[in-house]
C-alpha cells in the first residue's frame, strides 16, 4: 500500500511512523486510519528484524489533534457505531503489535490522538505536550477506546473528570497521573523513545512479545490474565533464547538473543 498520510523512516531497526497532516494538526481521517490499519495489520512490514516502532506527529504543534471532525459531521447512530468499531479495531492492532510501540507525543494529543497514544505500549511526552478527551465539547464521547484506556492508566477518579470536563492536561500532570512514561524537552521525545527501544532490544524478543500478550490479557474481559501469564511463561521457557539467557547469566557474559 502506498501511504499518503504516513511517513515511514527506518533506522537501525527502529521504524518511525509520522502522521503527516500538519495543516490539519495531523487529525486522523479515514485514509490515515486505513493506513494505520495496513501498517499494524498482517499486510504491514515484516517485524521479525525490528526493535520497535515510534509513532509521532509531523510538525512542532501536534501529535494528533483528534479524529478528523470534518469527516464525521454526517454520521448517524449506525454509521457512527461502525466508525467507532473500525477505529477500535485499528487501535487493538497497535496494542497487540508484537514489537514495542512507543508514542513520541510532540504537542496536542486530543480525542483520537490521545486514544492513539494510549493504544501504544508507552508514551514519551515533550514538555509542551497536551493531552485531553475534548469530545464532550462536540456533544460526543471518545469512540476509539478512550473511555476504557484512560481509566486503565489513571483510574476512574481523574478519568471521569477529564472525560466529563474535556479539560486538557499538560505533560507534567500527565506524568504525575501515570498517563505518560517520561517527559523530555521539546524535540527530544523521539530520541528518548529510541533510547528505550534500544534498551529493550537487548532483551529476549520472544519474552518481550509475551510481556505484551500477558499484560494485555489483564484488560480482556474474556481472558484470565493469570492464566495468560502461565501460558506465556511456558512459551518463553521453551525457547533457545531462555537457554542462552540462563547460560549467559551462569557464564557471567552478555546474552545474545536470536528471537528463537
Ligand atoms: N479535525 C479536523 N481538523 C482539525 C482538527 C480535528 N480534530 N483539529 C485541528 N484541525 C484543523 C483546524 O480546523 C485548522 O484547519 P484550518 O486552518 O483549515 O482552519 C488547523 O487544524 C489548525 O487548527 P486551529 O486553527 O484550530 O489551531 P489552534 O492552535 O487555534 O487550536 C487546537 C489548536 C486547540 C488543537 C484546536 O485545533 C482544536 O481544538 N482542535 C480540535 C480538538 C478536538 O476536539 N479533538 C477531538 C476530535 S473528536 C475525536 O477525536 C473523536 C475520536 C473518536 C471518533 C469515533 C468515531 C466517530
Amino acid at each position: 500500500m502506498k501511504y499518503e498520510n504516513l511517513l515511514i523512516d527506518e533506522e537501525d531497526g527502529i521504524l518511525t511512523l509520522t502522521i503527516n497532516r500538519e495543516s490539519a494538526l495531523n487529525a486522523l481521517n479515514t485514509q490515515t486510519m486505513l493506513e494505520l490499519q495496513h501498517f499494524f495489520g498482517e499486510n504491514g512490514p515484516s517485524t521479525k528484524h525490528l526493535k520497535g516502532v515510534i509513532v509521532t506527529g509531523a510538525g512542532k504543534k501536534a501529535f494528533v489533534a483528534g479524529a478528523d471532525i470534518k469527516e464525521f459531521l454526517a454520521l448517524d447512530a449506525e454509521s457512527g457505531a461502525e466508525m467507532s468499531q473500525r477505529g477500535q479495531d485499528v487501535f487493538f492492532l497497535i496494542e497487540n503489535f508484537p514489537k514495542p510501540v512507543i508514542a513520541a507525543v510532540n504537542g496536542f494529543a486530543l480525542g483520537g490522538g490521545c486514544e492513539l497514544a494510549m493504544a501504544c505500549h508507552m508514551r514519551v511526552a515533550s514538555e509542551d505536550a497536551k493531552f485531553g478527551q475534548p469530545e464532550v465539547n462536540l456533544g460526543i464521547i471518545p469512540g476509539y477506546g478512550g473511555t476504557q484506556r484512560l481509566i486503565q492508566y489513571i483510574g476512574k477518579t481523574k478519568a471521569i473528570e477529564l472525560l466529563m470536563t474535556g479539560d486538557m492536561i499538560g505533560a507534567d500532570e500527565a506524568w504525575r497521573l501515570g498517563l505518560v512514561n517520561h517527559v523530555v524537552p521539546h524535540d527530544l521525545a523521539v530520541e528518548k523513545a529510541k533510547e528505550i527501544l534500544n534498551k529493550i532490544a537487548k532483551k529476549g524478543p520472544i519474552a518481550i512479545q509475551k510481556v505484551i500478550e500477558a499484560v494485555n490479557a489483564y484488560f480482556q474481559y474474556d481472558q484470565d490474565g493469570f492464566d495468560a501469564e502461565v501460558e506465556a511463561f511456558g512459551d518463553t521457557t521453551d525457547t533457545e533464547d531462555f537457554k542462552e539467557g540462563a547460560a549467559a547469566f551462569i557464564e557471567k557474559r552478555k546474552a545474545e538473543f536470536k528471537g528463537r
